[in-house]
């Protein structure tokens, strides 16, 4: 067991001394390395899909600060974008993709089963990172979840409160639900190439799981998260999930069990002492820092830090940020944070 990675000791349920870390969006534009790679690609898509340069990039944060995990990079709008969306960034703005408001768009997807002509860079990325990761590190493959993916797939853009997506469920259910179920059953395909190309865990972002409510947000945020777990577990029995209902609150509660996950991600949207006793007790968490400390710094990035360590230390846990890491984050204070988890005392 001892010889296992850490990162897969926690999943498996370990209460480890020192718990694993990674971050989210731990390659990104706050690191010099990744600015420089990414106008080497020339933007961010091309970036995504091209394997050497995509491994260059998740391969950044690992040599500089030997993070336990790498995640793979990607974006979870590549899955529609295989599906035959039109996508695109806008400088400054994010994504804009074409929209699905009607049958006729939903037709004009593409089947399941051609995704992978768009994909097979991305297994390609995950294959030279198996080879390339050191030893100790785990590789992290990824997806978006379906309710986060439709939700930019109907407004065409990301939306603060995903109201076109809630308007779509309340109008055209039939066609709602038609998305939900075809982006399930893609995302199934997708992480299952990325685990047969060497993804050792993989992790289901539901960035927007917070904005379904009551029975919504079992049946389009619990359900296809249990559908995708259930399925990937028969096919690949043994590797990991770790779901991220992100600000599921109460939702939060029972999610891994009903689910399957291994794990819940948290947002830092409940504290880590709540969540020890109303999460954890069922198995391992991740989370929960603010991500505005890898901004702010200071004493208070410390004393944070060690206090979701302490709050976490009955059970398994895996450190990491409640959302990604921002732009304009410093990159000495990663390293900060780092220290406070692995060496509190000199910290
Ligand atoms: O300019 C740049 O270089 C692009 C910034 C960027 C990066 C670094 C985007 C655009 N995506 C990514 C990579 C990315 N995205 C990863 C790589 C691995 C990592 O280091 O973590 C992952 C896991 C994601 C996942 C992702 N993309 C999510 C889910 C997690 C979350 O942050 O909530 C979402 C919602 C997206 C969509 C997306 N892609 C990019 C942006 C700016 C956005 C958000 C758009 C919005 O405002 O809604």
């Amino acid at each position: 067991m001892s010889d296992q990675k850490t990162i897969l000791r926690a999943l498996a349920g370990e209460t480890l001394p020192t718990p694993p870390i990674w971050m989210m969006r731990q390659a990104g534009r706050y690191l010099p390395e990744y600015r420089a790679t990414r106008a080497q690609a020339g933007d961010f898509l091309s970036l995504c899909y091209n394997s050497e340069l995509a491994a260059e990039v998740t391969l950044q944060p690992i040599r500089r600060y030997g993070f336990d995990a790498a995640i793979l990079f990607a974006d979870i709008l590549l899955l529609p974008q295989a599906l035959g969306a039109d996508l695109w960034f806008v400088t400054g703005e994010g994504p804009r993709l074409s929209t699905i408001t009607t049958q006729g768009d939903f037709d004009k997807l593409t089947s399941i089963d051609d995704i992978d002509e768009t994909l097979n860079p991305i297994y390609e990325t995950v294959r030279i990172l198996s080879r390339e990761l050191p030893s100790e590190t785990t590789l992290i493959g990824f997806a978006g979840a379906p309710w986060t993916v439709a939700t930019y797939m109907i407004a065409g853009k990301g939306t603060k409160d995903q109201g076109p997506a809630h308007a779509l469920k309340a109008e055209n259910r039939p066609l709602f639900e038609a998305l939900i179920d075809k982006l399930t059953d893609a995302t199934i395909l997708y992480l299952s190439k990325q685990i047969e190309a060497g993804a050792e865990v993989v992790k289901i972002f539901d960035s927007w799981a917070g904005s379904l409510e009551g029975a919504d947000f079992i049946k389009y945020a619990l359900e296809p998260a249990m559908k995708i777990t259930q399925v990937l577990k028969h096919k690949h029995p043994g590797v990991p999930v770790i779901a991220f209902p992100r600000e599921a609150g109460e939702g939060y509660i029972g999610f891994a069990k009903a689910t399957g996950a291994d794990c819940v991600a948290l947002d830092n949207s409940v504290s880590a002492e709540w969540a020890a006793q109303n999460v954890q007790k069922d198995g391992c968490v991740q989370g929960n820092l603010a991500s505005s400390h890898m901004v702010t710094g200071g004493q208070a990035l410390v004393d944070e830090t060690r206090a979701i360590v302490k709050a976490f230390s009955g059970g398994p846990h895996i450190f990491n940020l409640g959302h990604g890491i921002t732009p304009d984050a410093d990159p000495d204070n990663v390293q900060r944070m780092i220290d406070a988890v692995r060496e509190p005392a000199l910290a």
